[in-house]
């Protein structure tokens, strides 16, 4: 079977003729507990190769339209900044040949560059952030792009929107408050739990263009426990997916990642729920009957 994301034959993922383009980002240089997310990507396109190609939710054959999977970038021993513009570039590039950019991480600072090339084309462009972090550190472990500063550095660049967080510094409790409202809009879980119109909420807080980044350990880690810094009392499968195909339908999405999965050998549940989403994601983006 071929080493691309469903294993797809040559037909369904040339680039010429893929409308969507995988980026693997396999970088974890800036994690603080623990390591393994550079192996994320490789077990996302691995557990997809066992993936149904018929998604039985949409009831069509998404990988028709063409999904074709980059080689890795090299990134081993990139400084932040170095890893920053490589993603930058790679992600504008897939931009011009008109396709529709997917990265998967990797730790959450691949995010960054992609948010930035997605910018230069769309400047009205917002950013969705499913996490169980705020990640709002202006300076984590002495650097400012390490993976809890991603959500601080992107809200610099566009607005951003935080759904599913359970977990923050006291720092970042402060800054938070001390922001006038707009740019920053944060849906934490505890206002999901209070507030049953949650979801059209943050959908109505975006702008018209959007990125979304999935951290997987927005998910609860009963079900993805192969995050680098698992949080109890996360979101499900449902709730998500039925957020995220609200989002699809209300505004244009433009791109999306999924970072930080961090596979734990012989426990491949978290793997293969990457996989789906990634697949459900983008067949709620490009579906194919009406
Ligand atoms: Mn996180």
């Amino acid at each position: 079977m071929p080493k691309n994301f469903l294993g797809l034959e040559e037909d369904y993922s040339n680039f010429k003729k893929s409308k969507a383009a995988i980026l693997q980002v396999p970088y974890d240089k800036t994690t603080t507990y623990i390591h393994g997310a550079k192996d994320g990507p490789a077990a996302i396109i691995d557990s997809s190769r066992y993936l149904e190609r018929f998604d039985e939710e949409l009831n069509q054959e998404t990988f028709k339209i063409g999904l074709h999977t980059m080689e890795p970038l090299t990134v081993e021993g990139l400084e932040p900044e170095a890893l920053l513009e490589k993603v930058r570039a790679s992600t504008a590039e897939i931009l011009k040949a008109n396709k529709f950019p997917i990265l998967l991480g990797g730790e959450h600072s691949v995010s960054i560059g992609a948010v930035k090339a997605l910018k230069d084309v769309y400047p009205d462009l917002s950013v969705l952030q499913m996490d169980a972090h705020y990640d709002m550190r202006d300076v984590y472990f002495g650097s400012k792009l390490n993976h809890g500063c991603v959500a601080r550095r992107i809200s610099e660049i566009c607005p951003i929107v935080q759904v599913g967080m359970r977990s923050y510094s006291k720092e970042e409790k402060d800054f938070l408050a001390s922001q006038p409202n707009g740019k920053i809009k944060s849906i934490n879980v505890y206002d999901i739990l209070d507030m049953p119109m949650w979801k059209d909420r943050a959908s109505a807080s975006l702008s018209e263009h959007v990125y979304i980044t999935v951290d997987l350990d927005v998910f609860d880690p009963s079900m993805v426990p192969a995050v680098g810094t698992p949080e109890p009392g996360g979101l499900g499968w449902y709730e998500t997916i039925d957020f995220l195909k609200g989002v699809v339908k209300d505004k244009k999405v433009v791109g999306f990642d999924i970072v930080e999965l961090c596979p734990i050998k012989g426990n491949i549940a978290s793997d293969f729920l990457a996989a789906k989403l990634l697949y459900r994601l983008l067949g709620y983006i490009f579906p194919t009957k009406r």
